[in-house]
C-alpha cells in the first residue's frame, strides 16, 4: 500500500486516491466493520437493534439515520460526534470486542449527501449486509449501488427483510429465486447468500425475552429461537455474525479488505494514467507536426534560396560577358584621347558594362526576402491553426475541463495557453513588410563592410552600383596609367588581354563574395526564424516528455503492484477458505 501511494503521489495520482490509501493503512490497524447498507427504510436499524436485543438506533418510516453511525463496545452512552456526518455509539454487547457495526443512512432518499456518504463509506466495510425488501426485492437503485459494492470487490451478504409482511411462503421462494439469477446475471456474481429475515418481529422478540429475564442486563445477546415463524432466518444469520464470521471468516475478510481496495485503485489509476499517456501522445503528434512544418519550410527556403542566388550569379555573369566584349570593343589605339578621361571611361563602363545589374541583383535579393518573410507567416499562421484546431478537440472531448484533481490537467491547459500566446504575439506583431526591410538593409550593410565600399549610398541598388563601378576603377586605373607607359603602344593587344584577365577575376570574387554574403545572410535569417518557432515549442516538448516518462514508470509500478496484489488476494483465500 506504501509503495503504491509513493508511486501513485509521483505520477499525479488523483488527490482522493492518496488520501484513501494513508486512511487505507491506519484502518487495517482497526477492528473488522460490519456494514449495513440499504434503501432508507429497509429496516436497517432495526436489524441492528435486534442484534444488540435493544433499540439503540432510531427507527422509523422516514429516513431517519443522516449520519454514518459506528457502533462499538463500551458502556452504552449518547452517541458523540466523531467527524463531520459521522456518530460513534457505544453498547456493552460481546460481539462488539470482536467488530464495529456500521449502521448508514439509507440510500435513494432525496437527499443525495447522506447516499453519497454510504458511498464513501463502502470502501472501509469489510463485510457489507445488504438489506432489501420482500416487497420490492432489488430496485433499480438498489442494483446501482451493488454495483459500486462490487467494484470495490466487497463480500456481501443479502438480508430481504420483511417477511412477515409475505403473502404466501411460495413469495419467499419466488423472491429467493428471482433475486438469485439477477445478481448472478447483473452483477456476474456467484451464487448470492440469502437471508429472509423479519427484523421487526425478531427485536421485538428479543426485547420481549429480555423484560422477561431482568438481571440479565445488558451483557452478551444471546440467540433467541424465534419459533412463532419458521420462515423467519433470522437466527441463522445471528449465528452467522456472531459465531461465523468472528471465527474464520473475520480474518479472511479484514485480509481482503485492503487489497480490494487496491486492486480497485489499481484498475482506475492504470486506466487513469493510460488515458494520460494517450493524452500525452496526441500533445506530442501536434508538436512533431509544427516540428515538421518548420523543416518542411527550411529546406524549402534552403533551395529557393539556392534559385535565387543562381539568379544573381546570371545578372553577374551577363555582365561579366559585357565587360570583356567591352575591353575588346574600348582598348584600341584609336580610343586613347577617350582612354586618357578617367571620368569618361567610368561613366561609359556604367553604361555599357554595369547597366541595371545592380538593380536586378536588388530585385532579386528583395524578391527572395519577401518570400522568405512571407512563408514565415504563413508557417506561424498554420502553427496557430494546428494549436488551435488542437486546443478545440481538446475541450471537446472535455480534457481541458477542470475537473482533473490532479497535476496534469492544470499544467496541461497552462501549458498550452504559454504555447498559444507567443503564437498569437508573433502573429499579431508580424509586419511582413518592416521585417522585410530589415533584411535588406542587414543585407546591404554588409554588403558595404564585405566589399569595401565607401559610400553613403541609398539602398543596396546603390552600393552595389558603387561596389561594381569601384572593381571597374581599379581596371580602368590600371588601364589609365599603363597606357602612357613607353612602351604601351606597342603593347596594347598583351595590355587588353591582361586587363580582361584581370576583370574576370574581379568580377569573379565580387560573385563569390556576393554569393556567400547573401547565402550566409540568408541562413542566419533562416535560423533565426527556426529557432523563434523551436524556443516556442521546446518547453513543451520538454513537458510532455518528462510526463512520458513519468507516466511510464508509473503504469509499469502499478501494473506490478497489480500482479503482487492478484498473488497475495490467492494467497489470502487459499489460507483462508471461505466455509
Ligand atoms: N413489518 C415490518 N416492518 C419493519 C421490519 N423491519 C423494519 N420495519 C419497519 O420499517 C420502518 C423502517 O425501519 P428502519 O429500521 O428505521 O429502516 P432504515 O431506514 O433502513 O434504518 C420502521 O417503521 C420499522 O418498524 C420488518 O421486518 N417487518
Ligand atoms: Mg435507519
Amino acid at each position: 500500500m506504501l509503495r503504491v501511494r509513493d508511486a501513485l503521489a509521483r505520477a499525479d495520482g488523483a488527490r482522493a486516491d492518496l488520501d484513501r490509501l494513508a486512511s487505507l493503512v491506519g484502518e487495517m490497524d482497526e477492528l473488522f466493520l460490519l456494514v449495513v447498507v440499504g434503501e432508507y427504510n429497509s429496516g436497517k436499524s432495526t436489524f441492528i437493534n435486534a442484534l444488540l436485543g435493544d433499540e439503540v438506533f432510531a427507527m422509523g418510516d422516514l429516513p431517519t439515520t443522516r449520519a454514518i453511525s459506528i457502533l462499538r463496545y463500551g458502556e452504552a452512552a449518547a452517541p458523540e460526534a466523531i467527524g463531520d456526518n459521522m456518530y460513534l455509539y457505544q453498547y456493552p454487547l460481546d460481539l462488539l470486542r470482536d467488530l464495529h457495526i456500521v449502521d448508514t443512512p439509507g440510500t435513494n432518499s432525496i437527499e443525495r449527501m447522506e447516499e453519497a456518504l454510504t458511498r464513501e463509506f463502502v470502501p472501509r466495510a469489510d463485510l457489507v449486509l445488504f438489506v432489501t425488501s420482500l416487497l420490492q426485492p432489488l430496485t433499480a437503485s438498489e442494483l446501482d449501488f451493488l454495483a459500486h459494492i462490487r467494484e470495490w470487490g466487497k463480500k456481501v451478504v443479502f438480508i430481504v427483510n420483511g417477511v412477515d409482511r409475505r403473502n404466501s411462503d411460495e413469495q419467499i421462494d419466488r423472491v429467493r429465486e428471482y433475486l438469485t439469477r439477477e445478481i448472478q446475471t447483473r452483477l456476474g456474481a456467484a451464487t448470492p447468500t440469502l437471508y429472509f429475515i423479519s427484523a421487526l418481529q425478531s427485536l421485538r422478540m428479543k426485547v420481549g425475552s429480555r423484560r422477561g429475564a431482568p438481571g440479565q442486563g445488558s451483557s452478551d445477546a444471546s440467540p433467541v429461537a424465534v419459533a412463532e415463524d419458521p420462515r423467519n432466518e433470522y437466527p441463522a444469520l445471528e449465528r452467522y455474525v456472531l459465531k461465523t464470521l468472528r471465527e474464520t471468516e473475520r480474518v479472511r475478510l479484514k485480509l481482503l479488505t485492503p487489497l480490494g481496495v487496491l486492486r480497485n485503485l489499481l484498475k482506475r489509476n492504470v486506466a487513469g494514467l493510460d488515458s494520460r499517456l494517450v493524452v500525452v501522445h496526441e500533445d506530442a503528434r501536434v508538436l512533431r507536426s509544427i516540428r515538421e512544418q518548420l523543416e518542411a519550410y527550411s529546406k524549402e527556403m534552403r533551395t529557393d534560396a539556392e534559385r535565387y542566388l543562381l539568379e544573381v550569379r546570371n545578372v553577374l555573369y551577363e555582365m561579366e560577358r559585357r565587360g570583356r566584349s567591352w575591353f575588346e570593343r574600348t582598348i584600341r589605339i584609336g580610343n586613347v584621347n577617350f582612354l586618357r578621361n578617367r571620368d569618361a571611361v567610368e561613366n561609359r563602363f556604367r553604361a555599357d558594362v554595369v547597366q541595371d545589374a545592380p538593380q536586378a541583383i536588388e530585385g532579386v535579393v528583395h524578391r527572395m526576402v519577401d518570400w522568405t518573410v512571407q512563408r514565415n507567416l504563413k508557417l506561424w499562421s498554420s502553427v496557430f491553426a494546428e494549436l488551435d484546431a488542437h486546443t478545440a478537440r481538446l475541450r471537446e472531448s472535455g480534457a481541458l475541463a477542470p475537473h482533473g484533481d490532479t497535476e496534469f490537467q492544470y499544467n496541461r491547459e497552462e501549458l498550452f495557453a504559454r504555447l498559444r500566446e507567443p503564437v498569437e504575439r508573433r502573429l499579431g506583431e508580424f509586419d511582413t513588410e518592416r521585417e522585410a526591410r530589415q533584411i535588406v538593409d542587414s543585407v546591404k550593410e554588409a554588403v558595404t563592410a564585405a566589399l569595401g565600399v565607401n559610400v553613403l549610398a541609398l539602398g543596396l541598388g546603390g552600393v552595389l552600383v558603387a561596389a561594381f563601378t569601384t572593381a571597374a576603377l581599379d581596371v580602368t586605373g590600371v588601364l589609365t596609367a599603363t597606357i602612357f607607359a613607353i612602351a604601351g603602344w606597342l603593347i596594347i593587344p598583351a595590355r587588353r588581354r591582361k586587363l580582361v584577365a584581370e576583370f574576370e577575376a574581379k568580377i569573379e570574387k565580387l560573385n563569390e563574395d556576393l554569393g556567400a554574403l547573401l547565402s550566409t545572410k540568408f541562413e542566419e535569417q533562416l535560423t533565426r526564424y527556426e529557432r523563434q518557432l523551436l524556443e516556442v515549442v521546446a518547453p513543451y516538448e520538454r513537458f510532455l516528455e518528462t510526463e512520458r516518462a513519468k507516466l511510464e514508470s508509473g503504469l509499469e509500478e502499478l501494473r506490478q503492484a497489480e500482479r503482487e496484489v492478484a498473488a497475495l488476494e490467492q494467497r489470502v483465500v487459499e489460507t483462508f477458505p471461505e466455509r
